[in-house]
């Protein structure tokens, strides 16, 4: 199993039927070639997340943040689906009960087969409209003309994700928060733990008694609190992990 050693207690709680959560960032997607945020080459060392990921940033320069999504979602419809995201879908289908939250917009995990998911900073594919407030879905990664525009109000589009200093979705958040206080074992995969309040749920579930195990090749601002951390890629570490608790990744090879 590569140089990973999880303990015993990890492996029987795996193997076991207590509630799981998977809160999971922008390091699940890496092994499909997406960059993360914060590492060397990331997102933000090519642009400031002043310019793209603020209302401000898109009422001052709509047409710039949109550039920086078209570009981002071109690169995720061309991305596919890695053990990583392939082993979480395996682990809920084993019926126990689950639920994956996820930092991430891309809608890798969907395309593995996720259903139990809550996506508590929105979605690439998910425009809303400025002026009336509809939500659509688009699957289409070039938008043109840009900016988008409504097709019920003709206000400007935006995409449906949530920047810096917008309020996290509330049922996503609450959902998320219920499954951190209910938890028996949680798994935090490929995430800094640096943005709020995404990063507070694995204290919430430290603090409510679960087992909570960091997968990551980095250490984490959360390592040194984690009940254990798990040093590899996300697709490497997840899939052998599935092995030693024995449960089948075949129905998501
Ligand atoms: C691997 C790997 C492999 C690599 N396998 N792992 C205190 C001070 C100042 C500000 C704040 C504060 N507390 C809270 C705030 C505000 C702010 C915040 O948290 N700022 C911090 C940065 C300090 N939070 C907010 O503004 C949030 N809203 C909010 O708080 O509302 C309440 C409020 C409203 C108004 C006023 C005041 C309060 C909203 C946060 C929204 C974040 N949005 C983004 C962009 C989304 C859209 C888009 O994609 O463009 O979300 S920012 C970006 O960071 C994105 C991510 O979801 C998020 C988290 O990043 P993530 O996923 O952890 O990625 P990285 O790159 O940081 O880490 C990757 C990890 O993977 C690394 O550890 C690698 O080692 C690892 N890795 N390969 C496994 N193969
Ligand atoms: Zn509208």
């Amino acid at each position: 199993m590569n140089s990973i050693s999880p303990t015993s207690r990890l492996i029987t709680l795996l193997k076991g039927r207590g509630n799981v959560l998977v809160l999971t960032g922008a390091g699940v997607s890496h092994e499909s070639g997406i960059a993360t945020f914060r590492d060397a080459g990331g997102v933000w060392e090519g642009v400031d997340p002043m310019q793209v990921a603020t209302p401000g940033a898109f009422a001052a320069d709509p047409n710039f943040v949109w550039r920086f999504y078209d570009a981002r979602r071109t690169r995720a419809a061309s991305a596919q689906p890695n053990p990583a995201h392939r082993a979480i879908a395996a682990l809920e289908a084993t019926g126990r009960p689950f639920l994956l939250a996820t930092q991430n917009v891309d809608g890798l995990h969907e395309r593995a087969g996720s259903k139990k998911i809550v996506r508590l900073h929105g979605s690439l594919w998910c425009l809303r409209c400025t002026g009336c407030g509809n939500e659509h879905e688009n699957l289409q990664p070039k938008l043109e003309p840009l900016p988008p525009r409504c097709d019920a109000c003709r206000a400007m589009l935006r995409p449906a994700v949530v920047w810096f200093g917008e309020t996290l979705p509330m049922i996503e958040l609450g959902r998320a928060l219920s499954a951190a206080r209910e938890a028996e074992l949680v798994l935090v995969v490929g995430t800094s733990s640096l943005v709020y309040p995404a990063a507070s749920l694995q204290t919430v579930a430290l603090e409510a008694g679960a087992y909570v195990v960091e997968i990551n090749p980095e250490t984490t601002s959360f390592s040194e609190q984690a009940s254990e951390h798990l040093d590899g890629p996300a697709g490497v570490v997840l899939p052998a992990l599935l092995l030693a608790a024995e449960i089948s990744m075949e129905q998501h090879a």
